[in-house]
């Protein structure tokens, strides 16, 4: 794999300074368990500002994983169109495909991360990159999870610990967050929702699922309790958003949301 270049005007002139001193736009995180309700909130925090630019999870890509090298243009039937659906290998047989689902999580948030603002942002005032998740749930929530479950083992997760450190320091600092924005929802509420949103491949994830993945978010963004590979993380600012109560359809709520979102934003 090649290393990317060096950045020349990135690096902080002085080590007091902090990375984002020198990038106009804020990038900032929606973590949450599964089903909390972040790709609903990243939605209304798009109609919220002109300023505002959200960038989904890349979970299509997941679910369709398909070959960059097949001859896009040979005439295939549906079923040899589809790419393989990794998040649905990942749920049926965890031990076999987390290794793999990690490597692939990783390379596609990555790319997302790194994404330009669009032109519309460039001139914004005061731009603002919302991410659904990011490469530090994949790896401190998801991936330490499933080694805590034994679908990692002690080498796979030494080997992806290992290429994840060194891979996001060469993207230091563009990559790095300004803050982080936590949905904290109680576990039986997400069941609830991802119940509602009846996505086929989430259709045997049992509640106990949810209530490891649950204290993960916990120790990381509520007690601050993980130890993290990356420094800057320890001190990252965290808004803590309460989003048990129905938000969807309460207008009210998404005011109150959004104008906490604004004064965060102040902060930053
Ligand atoms: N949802 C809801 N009320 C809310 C928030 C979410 O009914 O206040 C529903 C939403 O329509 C979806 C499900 O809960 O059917 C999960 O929400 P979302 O996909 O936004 O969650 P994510 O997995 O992205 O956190
Ligand atoms: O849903 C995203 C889905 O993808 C949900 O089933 C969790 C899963 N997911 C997301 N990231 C990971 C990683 N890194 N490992 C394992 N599973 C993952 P959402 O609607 O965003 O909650
Ligand atoms: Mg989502």
């Amino acid at each position: 794999m090649a290393t990317p270049p060096k950045r020349s005007c990135h690096v902080p002139a002085s080590p007091t300074l902090s990375d984002s001193f020198w990038r106009k736009e804020k990038k900032i995180s929606i973590e949450g368990n599964i089903a909390a309700g972040k790709s609903t909130f990243v939605r209304v925090l798009q109609g919220a500002s002109e300023d505002w630019e959200v960038i989904p999870e890349p979970i299509g890509k997941w679910c369709n994983v398909q070959n960059e090298s097949d001859d896009v243009s040979k005439e295939l039937s549906s079923s040899q169109k589809s790419g393989g659906n990794l998040l649905q290998m990942l749920y049926d047989k965890p031990s076999r495909w987390s290794y793999t689902f990690q490597s692939y999580a990783c390379l596609s948030r990555v790319r997302s991360q790194l994404q330009s603002p669009s032109i519309k942002l460039q001139q914004s005032e005061k731009p603002v990159q919302f991410y659904e998740r990011s490469v530090y749930s994949d790896r401190y929530v998801f991936a330490s999870n499933l080694f805590e479950c034994g679908d990692l083992s002690d080498t796979e997760w030494s080997v992806y610990q290992d290429w994840h450190t060194w891979l996001l320091k060469q993207f230091t600092p563009e990559i790095h967050l300004d803050a982080i924005i936590y949905l904290r929802a109680q576990p039986q509420r997400c069941m609830q929702r991802l119940l509602q949103r009846g996505r086929e491949e989430e259709a045997g994830l049992p509640l106990e699922y949810l209530e490891q993945l649950h204290f993960k978010h916990e120790a990381w963004l509520h007690h601050r309790s993980l130890r993290m590979d990356f420094d800057y993380l320890n001190d990252l600012p965290v808004l803590t958003l309460d989003v048990d109560d129905e938000f969807k359809k309460d207008r009210i709520k998404q005011e109150v949301l959004i104008d906490k979102v604004r004064d965060f934003l102040t902060t930053l």
